[in-house]
Parts: structure tokens; C-alpha cells; sequence
């Protein structure tokens, strides 16, 4: 999605800017720009692609100044073109980055052409910048003029602002996008996320929603929603490494894939004893579990394919009604909300736009508590949920989700045993569970192992268009993950299917062209899957199965064989995501796309 970075220094802030727009990368975009504020005036570069691109622009004619702003644009409205791409301008005396969507943006376009503003852009954007032009004009200074064109407008924004006559400061503001405050010595910045400051700063002012700042090189000082200054605490970054090495990888998405055995350590730890799941991970108030009759999960993407994992172990080991739904479906439509219920959200970022959405409308319902499974500590999610569990999978920067899905599904694992333990899970099947738990980075470790295996297999994908993956029971949902890494990353049409579902419908498309991933656990339905994969077979389907070798599938004729690890059922979602993560990274970089930032997609989503 869009980031934006805003620099105030003594010395020149373009370097500053454009390095912070280069680690905002990872959230995808498709055009990037900025403006520099100095004694000729406000002037920008723009460029459609990379950022390389802005830099090229840069070394072509520099632009220096001390306060500036810059923007990676994600389109939402107007194609992706130069004259598209932010910094917007009004006039040379205005300059306006923006994050979100303005939804009524058409009618103050409609009155701001009526005062004779001339729009360049096909952005919704572009209103913004005029509405504080036309601000200003009317005799209100620079943080007044903000403050009152913010009050018109619908939809979400972070957006940061520089005027030609005002070199000692900048506006920024949030309002349903995320942005933050990062605070440096006679210097100070805002970005879409700190990441995009660690190379100058790793203090950090969280804003709140409707927060607008005035951003001075010595001050930070911050108004709420009803204009009234307001002290925000200012917080350390406390991340050891910086995520924005790739190490001695060739992609993010590699290193994060070989990141995960120690991620779900650290997600494990101080939440399970040798015997028992640690309650207390929950927070100091761990009451609510006692009471927790049903469970509402709602998430988006790979979050949302955790939360269906999720319903199978909670149904199953605490036998309580779980739903689980997308958040962009949930936030649309009447809820049903029975008595006790537990809202549980899942976001990587804790940024997601309907996920957030989701819960604003859940805490207006008769909710138990709301309790969030998120990866990042200063997130809004985890600001506004009443409880949060940690996945501590530190800084994703790779768009396709790996380590985050996994340490979700750790913490999920986590929630659902403590809830089950409530209602009447006995002492040794937690404690046969726990155990399980502590072999997991080992198992996911070992089901590393193939990855050299699979990159041959991965060849065999080179000229494919579609594919067919298949599981069973809590395999579906990754089944369904695994069809979603491959078709973000490699561009290949991939359709997840329940396996005992074929034969109403997809078997149609079985042919010998057509790749079927099959995801074989070793537990109750291994029989019913094997004569799934009979029906493939004799349809011609290439099958590629990955299973463990008890499954005695290694040495059936047509099938390019997988082995995954033996390990407790209870884990064999977890460790089964990770053969099919590497199958999607080595597929996309045989076909040679842009694994780290595919086409099209952002990281975090921050727009509806
Ligand atoms: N609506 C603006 C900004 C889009 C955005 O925030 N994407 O993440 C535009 O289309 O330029």
C-alpha cells in the first residue's frame, strides 16, 4: 500500500527521504515521488516503477532542501501515470502526500472547480491539497487550514503537507491509514511505518486516530479530533535486527521462510510450561476464558486461511461454535452475535483496513472481549482490541506472508488449547499437546530440509497457467494457502478445493496438463484422500502429493513425491505450510517474477 515519510532537519532531507521510501518498498506500489521545500520554492520528481527510478531522477537534476515530503502510490483511483503519482501540488505554494481514499471526493472536487481550481491528477488525492489551498487563501494559517479541510472529508487518510512560505515546519495527520511520529535530535520525521526510519531514528510517537501534528525540527506537538493539544508517550523501537537485511538471501521471502523456526520459538516462549499452556500470555485479566461459549474470527487473505486452522482446533478440542469470515464480508452485514462470544481479529500488520473496521463494529455488539493475534506490538489492531496475543515473528517484509502465518497459527494453537482447557480439555491431553508444541521449530526445521528437492520439482511449473491444490479436513485451509502463495507470487491460476469436493465440479478440468497438489495428513482421512488421488489418476492429472512416507505414497507410479515430516497431527498444518511455501518461491523464480513485491499487491492493506 501507499507509504509516505516526512522530513524537517538542519541538513538536506532528500537522501533521508528517498532512503525511507526504498525500505517502504516491501508494502508494493506502483509509482513514487517527492517534494522538497526550499528557497525556490516547493518542486518534486515523480516516476512511475521504482524507486530507482525517483533516484535516477534525483542524480538527473538534485533537488535540496531542509523539510520535504515523498510517497510510494499504490493506485486506487486513476491509473498508475506520472501525473498521477504524489506529491500532489497546488499551485508551486502547496504540497500533499496522501495514504487511504477519500470517498467524497467527486462533490468537493465538483465545488473546488467552481472556485476555478484546475485539477491535473485523476486521484481522489488531488482535492485535498486544493482544500487547503483554498484554506489558506481564505487568511487561516498553515496547521488552522489543515485542520479545517480534514473536517470535510469522508473516507481514510494519512496524509503529510508542505507550503512554499513555511520552511519551519510540515502537517502531518491520520485518520484511519497508519502513520507515525519518528523523533530524532533537531530533527523529526513522520512515516507509514517505522521501519522507514531506522536509518534515522528509533524513537517513536504512535498517533491516534483523528491526530493531526505540527512537526517542527525541535517540536512534535499533537492535536486530537477536537483540535486540542494532547502528550503522546514517545516509545523505543526495540527490534535487535534490522529486517530490512536480506542477510545472505536472495529474496526477503526466502529469509523469512528460513526465519521460522526461530520466530515460532519466540512465539512459543512464555506461553506454554512443560505441562500447560501459560494463561497469562493473554494479559494480566486471562478471566474471560472461563467464559468463552463461541468464537467470531475475522481476518483477511493468509490471516483469514489461520482462522479456519483455527476452527477445526477449536471446535474440536474445546467443542464451542466457531465462525470464522472475511473481515471485508463481516463489516457489511448484520451479526448475529450469541451470548459469550469471543471477537478474535488476525492481521500481520495490525494496519488491515476491514480488519480494523470489523472491530470498531464488533465493540458496538454484545461481544464477550475482543482479543487480537497480530505481529506488530504499536499496531492500531493491538491498540484498540481489548487483548492481544504477540505473534513475535518480527519485521515481514516480503509481501507473500510465510512466517507470519505460522507463528499465527502457533498463537492460534496457543488460544484454542487455552480455551479448550476451560471447557473440560483433560490435564494430560494439554500436557500431550504442549509437548507436541515444543517440537515444532525442530519439525519445521526438518521440513525445511526438502528445499532442494523442491526446487527441482519446481521446474516442472515452468509452463504451467493452473493448478489444483487439495486437502482434507484442517488441510483444506492450507490447501487454500498454499493455492494463494503460488498465484501471488508466480502468477499461476491456483484453485484450492476440499479433495472429497472433486468430483462435483473441478474433476472437469483434470487433464494431463493440469498440475493437483495434494496435501496428505496422516490421520483418519488418509484413505479417503488416497482414492481421491485414484480419481485424479485416472483423469491423467499430474499429481504432486506431499505427505510423510508411513503414507507409503513415495512409490506410486505418476506421482512426483513430497515428503513432509511425521510429526503429531495436531501440527501437521503447520509443518505442511512450509513445503508448499518453498514450492511457491521456487516456481516464481523460475517464471522470473518479482517475488518480494509481485505485481499489483501491497503489503500492508491499508485502503478498503
Ligand atoms: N487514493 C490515493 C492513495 C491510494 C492509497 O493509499 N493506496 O494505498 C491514490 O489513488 O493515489
Amino acid at each position: 500500500m501507499c507509504g509516505i515519510v516526512g522530513a524537517i532537519a538542519r541538513r538536506n532531507v532528500s537522501k533521508i527521504l528517498l532512503e525511507g521510501l526504498s525500505r517502504l518498498e516491501y508494502r508494493g506500489y506502483d509509482s513514487a515521488g517527492v517534494a522538497i521545500n526550499n528557497d525556490e520554492g516547493v518542486f518534486g520528481h515523480r516516476a512511475v516503477g521504482k524507486v530507482q527510478g525517483l533516484r535516477d531522477k534525483f542524480d538527473a537534476a538534485p533537488l535540496d532542501g531542509t523539510v520535504g515530503i515523498a510517497h510510494t502510490r499504490w493506485a486506487t483511483h486513476g491509473k498508475p501515470t506520472e501525473l498521477n503519482a504524489h506529491p500532489h501540488f497546488s499551485g508551486n505554494d502547496l504540497a500533499l502526500v496522501h495514504n487511504g481514499i477519500i470517498e467524497n471526493h467527486e462533490e468537493l472536487r465538483a465545488g473546488l472547480k467552481n472556485q476555478g481550481y484546475v485539477f491535473q491528477s485523476e486521484t481522489d488525492t488531488e482535492v485535498i491539497v486544493h482544500l487547503i489551498h483554498s484554506a489558506l487563501q481564505s487568511g487561516l494559517g498553515l496547521l488552522q487550514a489543515v485542520q479545517t479541510s480534514l473536517n470535510k472529508l469522508e473516507g481514510a487518510f494519512a496524509i503529510a503537507v508542505t507550503q512554499k512560505d513555511d520552511k519551519e515546519r510540515f502537517i502531518a495527520a491520520r485518520k484511519g491509514s497508519p502513520l507515525v511520529v519518528g523523533v530524532g535530535i533537531e530533527e523529526n520525521f513522520v512515516a507509514s511505518d517505522q521501519l522507514a526510519l531506522l536509518h534515522v531514528t528509533d524513537q517513536f510517537i504512535f498517533l491516534e486516530e483523528g491526530d493531526v501534528v505540527e512537526v517542527t525540527r525541535d517540536a512534535v506537538t499533537v492535536y486530537d479530533l477536537n483540535g486540542q493539544e494532547q502528550e503522546r508517550p514517545v516509545s523505543v523501537f526495540n527490534h535487535h535486527v534490522d529486517a530490512t537485511d536480506k542477510g545472505e538471501f536472495r529474496h526477503y521471502m526466502m529469509k523469512e521462510i528460513y526465519e521460522q523456526p526461530s520466530v515460532i520459538s519466540a512465539c512459543l516462549e512464555g506461553r506454554i510450561s512443560d505441562k500447560k499452556v501459560l494463561t497469562s500470555c493473554f494479559g494480566a485479566d486471562s478471566a474471560f476464558l472461563k467464559d468463552v461459549e463461541n468464537v467470531h474470527i475475522i481476518a483477511c487473505g493468509t490471516s483469514y486461511h489461520a482462522g479456519l486452522v483455527a476452527k477445526y482446533w477449536i471446535e474440536d478440542l474445546a467443542g464451542i461454535p466457531c465462525l470464522v469470515e472475511v473481515a471485508s464480508e463481516y463489516r457489511y452485514r448484520k451479526v448475529a452475535v450469541p451470548k459469550n462470544t469471543l471477537f478474535l481479529t488476525l492481521s500481520q500488520s495490525g494496519e488491515t483496513a476491514d480488519t480494523l473496521a470489523a472491530l470498531r463494529m464488533a465493540k458496538e455488539l454484545n461481544y464477550l472481549t475482543t482479543l487480537a493475534i497480530c505481529n506488530v506490538p504499536s499496531s492500531t489492531l493491538v491498540r484498540e482490541s481489548d487483548l492481544t496475543l504477540l505473534t513475535n515473528a518480527g519485521a515481514e517484509i516480503g509481501v507473500a506472508s510465510t512466517k507470519a502465518f505460522t507463528t499465527q497459527l502457533t498463537a492460534l494453537l496457543i488460544t484454542s488449547i487455552a480455551i479448550a482447557v476451560e471447557n473440560g480439555l483433560p490435564a494430560d491431553k494439554e500436557e500431550a499437546l504442549v509437548q507436541a508444541m515444543k517440537e515444532l521449530p525442530a519439525h519445521v526445521y526438518a521440513a525445511l530440509k526438502q528445499d532442494a528437492h523442491i526446487k527441482e520439482v519446481s521446474d516442472k511449473f515452468a509452463n504451467k497457467h493452473h493448478s489444483l491444490f487439495l486437502g482434507r479436513g484442517v488441510m483444506f485451509p492450507i490447501a487454500l494457502e498454499g493455492a494463494l502463495k503460488l498465484k501471488e507470487i508466480s502468477y499461476i491460476h491456483a484453485e484450492a478445493y476440499p479433495a472429497g469436493e472433486l468430483k462435483h465440479g473441478p474433476l472437469a478440468l483434470v487433464d494431463e496438463h493440469m498440475p493437483i497438489i495434494t496435501l496428505v495428513p496422516h490421520n483418519d482421512l488418509l484413505d479417503k484422500l488416497k482414492s481421491n488421488i485414484q480419481e485424479v489418476s485416472a483423469r491423467g492429472g499430474e499429481l504432486f502429493v506431499f505427505a510423510d512416507r508411513d503414507t507409503n505414497l513415495d512409490n506410486e507410479e505418476g506421482i512426483t513425491f513430497t515428503e513432509v515430516p511425521k510429526v503429531p497431527q495436531i501440527l501437521e498444518p503447520i509443518v505442511h505450510t512450509i513445503p508448499l511455501q518453498l514450492l511457491s518461491y521456487h516456481v516464481a523464480v523460475v517464471k522470473g517474477t518479482d517475488v518480494d513485491q509481485p505485481r499489483n499487491l501491497a503489503k500492508s492493506v491499508t485502503v478498503e
